[in-house]
């Protein structure tokens, strides 16, 4: 058994209407929100100032600025609550460019959910080569149930900024302002920032994210799975992604489903998105062209794991998950004639935290 059957269990109770209640708004405020979406307001345009089409290049002094901030996070210190609002605005001048099938060349390491284990990330970048030597995809999660959500998405967010094409950030299911107010994020920029503007400033973010990247046009890549609505990529390509996550719908399924062995369409034991049977990926992989599915979102012991004969694979970057899970980590790197190996790895010792074993200590023998 390699899919972990407590995940998504855990997972099924995130879309509980008791948070619909939550005193915590869930719609960006003005003021904030004006300042990211600036470049698309409509309003700017009849101004008189044209909206960029292309990617702005980094000026010298945001390079460096970049580089300090990259080299502050690489000692697992968070940026000021300042520098935070500043990187934001960055990266929505760079994702909002991005399309909802964000096109990625090989060669490139293909990476699953890493959850605010930051230190096993930096592990990650020593096991697959540092960015921007190696280019990386990530397919989400980067929020909750780790102890450095804040860390690990700034860091993560500072080198899309500084390397726009040399990595990639989809968005995952905890990419959320419902679910991150459940497992972890919300309540650590609290405690490490006193306010929620911080949690505010990157759950406005996460909107622009791209949920799906095509590798060359034959590795379909996104946080959870295919959807009962979306037959061919074009249709992914239709979505309004820039919103929350919705609770149902082909923007919600393609974050939150799961390959099955039944075949078909199921229900998802976690309440949101499908399952889908190997029928269902062979058929989707032929329609489009595609060699394959590549996703995380799954727990899986070995850091990847094969579903539907080869059809789909699931990736999950995070050791030892939760800090108590035992699992190895994965990454899939891609190469030029698109060979897949994958690299595998434990989690990194944290300074000044208890290792983990997996042995059952003898008191309890
Ligand atoms: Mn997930």
């Amino acid at each position: 058994m390699e899919l972990d059957q407590d995940v998504p269990m855990e997972d099924a109770v995130e879309l509980e209407p008791t948070l619909d209640e939550d005193p915590l708004s869930t719609t960006p405020s003005a003021d904030y929100d004006s300042d990211v979406i600036f470049m698309n307001n409509d309003s700017a345009n009849q101004q008189g100032m044209a909206k960029p089409t292309s990617l702005p290049q980094l000026s010298g002094s945001n390079i460096s600025q970049l580089d300090q901030w990259i080299e502050h996070l690489s000692k697992c210190q968070p940026l000021s609550e300042e520098s935070v609002k500043s990187l934001c605005k960055m990266a929505v001048d760079v994702l909002q460019f991005e399309e909802n099938v964000q096109p990625v060349n090989v060669p490139v390491t293909i990476c699953g959910d890493v959850h605010g284990q930051f230190h096993d990330l930096m592990e990650l970048f020593k096991i697959g080569g540092p960015c921007p030597d190696t280019n990386y995809l990530f397919m989400g999660d980067y929020v909750d149930r780790g102890y450095y959500s804040v860390e690990t998405v700034s860091y993560l967010v500072c080198m899309k900024v500084r390397y726009p094409n040399r990595i990639t950030i989809l968005r995952g299911n905890h990419e959320s302002r419902q679910i991150t107010q459940v497992y972890g994020f919300y309540d650590e920029c609290l405690r490490k920032y006193g306010t929620s503007n911080v949690w505010k400033m990157f759950t406005d973010l996460f909107d622009y994210f791209p949920i799906t990247a095509l590798v060359d046009n034959k590795i379909f890549c996104l946080h959870g799975g295919l959807s009962p609505m979306i037959e061919t990529i074009d249709q992914v390509r239709e979505l309004n992604r820039i919103q929350e996550v919705p609770h149902e719908g082909p923007m919600c399924d393609l974050l939150w489903s799961d390959p099955d062995d039944r075949g078909g369409w199921g229900i998802s034991p976690r309440g949101a998105g499908f399952t889908f049977g190997q029928d269902i990926s062979e058929q989707f992989n032929h329609t489009n062209g595609l060699s394959l599915i590549a996703r995380a979102h799954q727990l899986v012991m070995e850091g990847y794991s094969w579903s539907h004969q080869e059809s789909v694979v699931t990736i999950f970057s995070a050791p030892n998950y939760c800090y108590r899970c035992g699992n190895q980590a994965a990454i899939m790197e891609v190469d030029e004639e698109h060979n897949r190996q994958f690299l595998q790895y434990d989690p990194s010792v944290r300074p000044g935290e208890p290792t983990v074993t997996r042995k059952t200590p003898d008191y309890f023998l």
